[in-house]
C-alpha cells in the first residue's frame, strides 16, 4: 500500500484521541480555516486574470486603503464561519466591530479573531500573502459574547495559526502542544502533514525589518540593527536582510530557519503598526510553542494587557537568542 502523509482531518482526529478534552468541534473549526485557505488560494492563483486586484476605493477601521482581496478574504471568513456552527463571534482587522453569529450559539463555543489577508501591499505584484487567526473559548450559555470578551491576553488563546499563500499554500497551527504545518495538495484539495513539530533554531542569521523606518526608530533599536551588520564570523554576522512585506511569510521563514522579525514602534508612533489581538498574539503563541520568543522589546507579547480590539503593539519575534539580544539593546543593557 502506498505511503500517504496524514491529511489535516486525520491528524486532528488522531490528536483528539491523545487529548480527551479536544472535541470534534475544534477539529472541524480548523478544517473550516483550511476551507477559507482553499478559497483564497484559488482566487490568488488567477488574480491577474480576474477583476479582483487593486483597491475597493474604501478605507478600513485602521484608515488603510482596502484592497479588493482584503474584502474578499474577510467575506470568505464571515461566510464560512456563519455556516460552521462552531464560532459564535468573529473579529477582523477589516471590521470595526465583531460580528456575532447567533445561528452558531450556544453550541458554538469559540471566538475567532483574524487578519483575513496579511501583506495586502503584495496583492498586485504576485508576492506572498497570508492570513492569521487566533481562537478563544467562550463558555457562557446565557448570552452571546460582548466585544470586551474578545479582548483578552494572548495567554488566553486555545489555538492560533496562519495560512501562507506562497509557492505553496500552507496551514500552520498550534493548540499548545507544538506547532504543525500542512501543505495543500491542490490536485486532491487536501492539506497534508508536511512539517511535524516545528522547532525554531535557538539563533539565526536573518533579520526582517523595513529599514526605511530606521530614522524614526529609538536609539536602542538603531543600535541593535547596526549590531547585526558588524563583520564578525564567530557570531554569524553580518546577518542577511530578508523582508517580504508579509508578516506571515517572514515569520514562516524564521520559524524554519531562525532569525528575527522586527516591527518596532517609531518615535512618533511608539505603539507600532502591527495589531496585538490578531497578528502579534497568534504568531507569538506559534513561535513560543516552537521554542522561540515574542516581545514588545520590553515585555512578553502574550502577557500584554489588551484594552482595544484593534490595539497596536511593537513586535520583535523569532529565535530566542535574537529576540533577547534586541531586548538588551532596546533596554539599554547592551
Ligand atoms: P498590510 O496588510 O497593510 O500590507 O500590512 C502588512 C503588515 O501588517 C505585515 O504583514 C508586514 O510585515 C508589514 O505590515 C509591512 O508594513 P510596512 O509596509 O510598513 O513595512
Amino acid at each position: 500500500m502506498r505511503e500517504f502523509p496524514l491529511t489535516l482531518s486525520q491528524f486532528i482526529i488522531q490528536s483528539q484521541a491523545a487529548y480527551p478534552g479536544a472535541t470534534g468541534e475544534f477539529s472541524s473549526l480548523l478544517t473550516q480555516i483550511g476551507l477559507v485557505g482553499k478559497l483564497i488560494a484559488q482566487d490568488l492563483r488567477r488574480a491577474g486574470l480576474m477583476n479582483i486586484l487593486g483597491t475597493t476605493g474604501g478605507t478600513n477601521v485602521q484608515g488603510e486603503t482596502v484592497k479588493k482581496l482584503d474584502a474578499i478574504a474577510n467575506d470568505d471568513f464571515v461566510r464560512v464561519f456563519q455556516a460552521s456552527g462552531y464560532v459564535c463571534a468573529l473579529a477582523s482587522e477589516e471590521m470595526e466591530k465583531p460580528v456575532l453569529l447567533p445561528g452558531n450559539w450556544p453550541h458554538g463555543k469559540y471566538m475567532l479573531l483574524v487578519d483575513p489577508l496579511d501583506g495586502s501591499s503584495n496583492t498586485d505584484n504576485n508576492m506572498p500573502l497570508g492570513a492569521i487567526f487566533s481562537v478563544l473559548k467562550y463558555d457562557r450559555t446565557d448570552r452571546l459574547p460582548t466585544e470586551a470578551e474578545l479582548i483578552c491576553r494572548g495567554t488566553e488563546q486555545v489555538a492560533a495559526g496562519y495560512l501562507l499563500y506562497g509557492s505553496s499554500t500552507m496551514l500552520v497551527y498550534t493548540v499548545g502542544q507544538g506547532v504543525y504545518g500542512f501543505t495543500l495538495e491542490p490536485g486532491i484539495g487536501e492539506y497534508l502533514l508536511s512539517h511535524e513539530r516545528i522547532r525554531i533554531p535557538e539563533k539565526g542569521t536573518v533579520y526582517a525589518a523595513n529599514e526605511g523606518n530606521y530614522c524614526r526608530w529609538s536609539e536602542g533599536t538603531k543600535k541593535y540593527l547596526d549590531s547585526l551588520k558588524v563583520n564578525d564570523k564567530a557570531t554569524g554576522r553580518p546577518y542577511s536582510g530578508r523582508y517580504s512585506g508579509c508578516l506571515v511569510a517572514d515569520v514562516h521563514r524564521l520559524l524554519l530557519g531562525g532569525g528575527i522579525y522586527l516591527y518596532p514602534g517609531k518615535v512618533d508612533k511608539p505603539e507600532g503598526k502591527l495589531r496585538l489581538l490578531y497578528e502579534a498574539n497568534p504568531l507569538a503563541f506559534i513561535v513560543e510553542q516552537a521554542g522561540g520568543k515574542a516581545s514588545t522589546g520590553t515585555s512578553r507579547i502574550l502577557e500584554v494587557e489588551a484594552k482595544k480590539l484593534h490595539q497596536r503593539v511593537p513586535l520583535f519575534i523569532g529565535s530566542r537568542h535574537d529576540v533577547e539580544q534586541a531586548e538588551m539593546y532596546i533596554q539599554g543593557r547592551a
